[in-house]
């Protein structure tokens, strides 16, 4: 009989390259599903076919008891969240209901449905914000610097806490920045590689962004849900760090990608206080040595190849008249 997980935020990146693993390792995959009144399920329509959509949303208990009492997993993989950083400023009770309390809201219900169902929580990096330590590690203490990063605080602590006191098989992924050509168009990288393959095809005539001096551990997403499956291959529940070691500043980035296309990144990048956020978190490196030595697992994308491939596949995207969703 092959096994039956569920993922919450199937609609996005990591949900969409989850599901395309879970299905390669056989198992039957059902994804939640919000109702919206238009239907965006573009990075999943080439395996919808393959897959179960089943509607919910974190915001209501209910909907998540249903899901669970219809699908029956053995793991549940809870990706969904507001899980951009920016935006958590503008709406931070949002974010905290849906990225804090809806952690709480899936663990109960499991709890109460069948509490031999192994959990999956995405916790972040951001939670690290102020940095105490470098690099960061699954001891170093958090010092968030956003409502988002207090939200995954909240979500990592509470995955804990129903670990020790309902012996839930509940483990937290502390997972460092992972990117792809299915990143939303919104964050750095993705609306880095996005307008250089625009600027490139003469579609655009500048890049604006905020700040060029933050450095961040940038990883493949297709690679960091191999790490998720993993956790929950374990006998016992836990956290783990999971990053490439290796950290680099959106500057850096931007050369990266200008570079690539052979155009000089001065001539069309303009720096906007419209991106600039009102805390910042200036450096991000982990230390993946535990998931190494406990999962097996490492990153096999470098940063230079996770760049490229990205603005081949937006090259892509626009030289076939598409363009970002
Ligand atoms: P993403 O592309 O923004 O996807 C978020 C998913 O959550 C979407 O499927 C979204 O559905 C869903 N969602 C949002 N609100 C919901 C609600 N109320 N009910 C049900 N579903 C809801 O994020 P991602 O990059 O794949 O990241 C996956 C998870 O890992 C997130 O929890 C994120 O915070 C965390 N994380 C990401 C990174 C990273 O670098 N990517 C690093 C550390 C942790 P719609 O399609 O309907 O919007
Ligand atoms: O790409 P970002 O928006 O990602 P951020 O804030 O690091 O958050 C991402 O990674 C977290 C893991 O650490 C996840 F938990 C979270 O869900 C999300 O996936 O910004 C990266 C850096 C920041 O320092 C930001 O200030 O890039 C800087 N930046 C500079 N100009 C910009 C821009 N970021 C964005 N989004 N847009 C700009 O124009």
């Amino acid at each position: 009989m092959s096994k039956r997980a569920l993922i919450t935020g199937i609609t996005g990146q990591d949900g969409s390259y989850l599901a395309e693993f879970l299905l390669s390792q056989g198992y039957e995959v059902f994804g939640l599903v919000r109702r919206t009144s238009t239907v965006n399920f573009s990075r999943i329509e080439h395996i919808q076919d393959q897959i179960r959509l089943i509607p919910g949303d974190m915001l209501d208990q209910t909907s998540l008891q249903l899901a669970l009492a219809e699908c029956q997993p053995h793991e549940v993989y809870n990706l969904a969240a507001q899980s951009f950083v920016q935006t958590s400023w503008t709406q931070p009770v949002f974010t905290g209901d849906v990225t804090a309390l809806g952690v709480t809201r899936l663990l109960d219900a499991i709890r109460h449905v069948d509490p031999d169902i192994r959990f999956y929580q995405a916790s972040s990096s951001e939670m690290f914000g102020k940095v105490r330590e470098v690099p960061q590690r699954e001891t170093t203490p958090f010092y968030p610097r956003s409502p988002y990063g207090v939200a995954k605080v909240y979500g990592h602590w509470i995955t804990v806490n129903y670990r020790e006191s309902y012996d839930l098989h509940a483990t937290s992924g502390i997972l460092f920045n992972h990117e792809s050509p299915r990143r939303g168009i919104e964050f750095v990288t993705r609306k880095v590689t996005y307008n250089v393959a625009k600027i490139k095809l003469g579609l655009a005539k500048e890049l604006r962004l905020g700040n060029l001096d933050s450095r961040r551990d940038w990883g493949f997403a297709g690679d960091y849900v191999r790490a998720m499956w993993l956790m929950l291959q374990q006998d016992t529940p836990d956290d783990f760090v999971v990053a490439t070691g290796e950290t680099h500043s959106v500057e850096e980035l931007v050369t990266v990608a200008f570079d690539y296309v052979g155009l000089d990144w001065h001539e069309y990048v303009v720096q906007d206080p419209r991106f600039m956020r009102p805390a910042e978190v200036d450096l991000l490196v982990g230390d993946p040595s535990k998931a190494g030595q406990v999962l097996g697992w490492e990153p096999r994308v470098t940063f230079k190849q996770l760049i490229q491939m990205m603005i081949d596949e937006d090259l892509r995207l626009l030289e076939s008249g598409g363009k970002a969703s």
